[in-house]
């Protein structure tokens, strides 16, 4: 039996602000792009189920936008008579209980979306215990201490939204979210399957529980090799190697490239020009730091030359790193100070000049480095 296990969609997500042709956020569509990809691969593989282990939207009041692609996506799911389970995860849980939750909508059009309490639906033979998301972790763990596969279903899978100590944490400092004693999956062990959701590089957690990771890259932390959802065949031992693949959904590059070390003198587009050789830059986004560049080198950069690199990217970023010795000497304050001293026109107070000075100066220093 094949199911496919698919997390953290995040339909809605924005980054960066770079629009297309209709004035559409570029990586907003690229998002939905991706998920609507992963549904029709779905619909060709045609698995007993679809489990969604949380996330599924980027934030608990989607965009009129995010709510049609994932309701076009269930309803065709829906129609391919394959079914649909999904849990929510720290992004889809209101702070409040008493907001409607967004998942009463999905469950119009098919879905069976599990939000508030723990629940589980039994499909083709299937049980699918599904645990959303609780801001409380010990709560979750005992949630997960309960759970009992259902004696008379074929497979038991476990649907679950939460991260552990013990693994690449990319997708963790997400608000509300949790991290698990591995002990909880131990407790999870009597299941044929734990579908898990929250760190978004796909990964083992255990010899049953996967990570299907998110379908797009959503931070340059991410530094996942493959992007897409699993397929798991349930018949097989779980020590079998061909019993889990993961099933690429194309994305767009979007890489951080290592730092560039000015410290020999060395021209950092020089450097930057040897990185970037050879990489698939076509609408990329890709980040780039500079490390141990004084503030004057940094500002002498040839702008057009990093222009001319980069140009075929959809975004490219070069931070500087400066040492502290050097931003200190950046400011020069007391220059700054006789500065304004000597130049405040009569009538004005030359603190408050400075006072302002300073204060922009911090402001541009902070965008830099951001
Ligand atoms: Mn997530």
């Amino acid at each position: 039996m094949l199911i496919a296990h698919i997390s953290d969609t995040h339909l809605g997500h924005r980054h960066l602000h770079h629009v297309d042709g209709e004035g559409r956020n570029v990586r907003e569509h690229d998002v939905y792009g991706a998920f609507s990809a992963a549904i029709d691969a779905i619909i060709e593989i045609q698995p007993a189920c679809v489990v969604h282990a949380g996330d599924f939207f980027d934030s608990y009041h989607p965009s009129t936008r995010a709510l049609t692609v994932a309701l076009d996506g269930v309803a065709k799911l829906r129609d391919a008579g394959i079914p649909f389970v999904g849990i929510a995860g720290n992004h889809s849980t209101p702070r409040q209980r008493s907001t409607e939750h967004v998942f009463s909508l999905l469950s119009r059009f098919g879905g069976e979306l599990i939000w508030q309490e723990p629940r589980v639906v039994t499909v083709n033979g299937l049980a699918v215990h599904g645990i959303p998301h609780q801001h409380d972790a010990e709560a979750l763990a005992a949630t997960v201490a309960a759970a009992s596969p259902v004696a008379d279903a074929d497979y038991n899978v476990l649907l679950l939204h939460g991260g552990f100590d013990t693994l690449s944490q990319v997708g963790a400092g997400e608000p509300g979210s949790l991290t698990l004693d591995p002990e909880v999956l131990q407790a999870a062990s009597e299941f044929d399957y734990v579908a898990l959701g929250h760190l978004h590089i796909e990964q083992p957690a255990r010899l049953n529980a996967y990570y299907a990771g998110s379908l797009e890259r959503l931070t340059f932390g991410d530094s996942a090799r493959r992007k897409g959802f699993v397929v798991v065949d349930l018949a097989r031992s779980p020590t079998d190697d061909a019993r889990l693949r993961l099933h690429e959904v194309p994305t767009r590059p979007f890489f951080e490239l290592p730092a560039l070390d000015a410290a020999n003198g060395d021209d950092p587009l020089e450097l930057l020009e040897q990185e970037l050789r050879g990489r698939d830059l076509d609408q990329a986004i890709i980040r780039c730091r500079v490390v141990n560049i004084d503030p004057g080198s940094w500002r002498a950069l040839d702008r057009n030359r990093l222009e001319e690199l980069t140009c075929r990217c959809l975004h490219f970023e070069l931070l500087p790193l400066f040492d502290a010795r050097a931003a200190v000497a950046v400011g020069a304050p007391t220059d700054l100070r006789a500065f304004v001293d000597a130049r405040t026109p009569r009538g004005l107070k030359s603190d408050e000049l400075f006072a302002r000075a300073q204060d922009y100066l911090a402001r541009v220093g902070g965008e830099a480095s951001e």
